[in-house]
């Protein structure tokens, strides 16, 4: 009888279109998924931890004809280049954030962004911290979405997270780039309560 039945992935999509047009009604359900309901110029906005459980920064993501924009914002980090994923749990337990799984590859690819055989959907150019500890970083990827019900979607069942590594990524060695340790922590979309 009510055509509220059919609802599915395509009207989920619309939903996430509509709020960057700035419908707030749409922006209030939307922000609802992700564990930081906190925004900035109405983007979803996570907050970043590193291992002693303090904040360091902000992780904001955009969504656009030209895919989904990342922007970082933080202080009080190692100097240096870390690389930087999406991770497959949505989960951040310090001190290590083994939590957060491994990198979010919904596609079952392999590692890198200059692998040929890869990269996984949550793969992310390095990002660098300056010598005042500072970073503001920004990347632009296609290979995931935060609308839900996609296959990409960073709101998928486990949920996901933003991880960044003591080391470099080198874009290339399966399965993590030789990346090392886990520095700090977002959660983008917790995990979704079972059945
Ligand atoms: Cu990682």
């Amino acid at each position: 009888m009510g055509s509220g039945a059919s609802r599915g992935v395509s009207s989920a999509a619309l939903t996430f279109r509509a709020l960057l047009g700035g419908a707030s009604l749409l922006l209030g359900m939307y922000s609802v998924a992700f564990a930081q309901p906190a925004t900035q110029g109405g983007a979803p906005t996570a907050d970043i931890y590193d291992a002693n459980g303090q904040m360091v920064g902000t992780a904001t993501l955009t969504e656009d004809a030209n895919g989904v924009t990342l922007a970082v914002q933080g202080s009080g980090m190692p100097l240096g280049e870390h690389g930087i994923h999406f991770h497959e749990i949505g989960r951040c337990d310090p001190p290590n954030f083994a939590t957060a799984g491994e990198h979010f590859n919904p596609t079952g690819m392999e590692h890198g962004l200059q692998n040929p055989r890869g990269p996984h959907a949550g793969d992310l150019p390095n990002l660098t911290v300056g010598t005042d500890g500072t970073t503001s970083y920004t990347t632009t990827t296609t290979t995931v979405t935060p609308a839900p019900g996609a296959p990409n979607s960073l709101q998928w069942p486990n949920g996901t997270a933003l991880v960044i590594h003591s080391n470099a990524d080198d874009e290339k060695t399966n399965p993590a780039g030789n990346t090392d340790g886990r520095i700090a922590c977002a959660v983008i979309a917790p995990p979704q309560p079972g059945p």
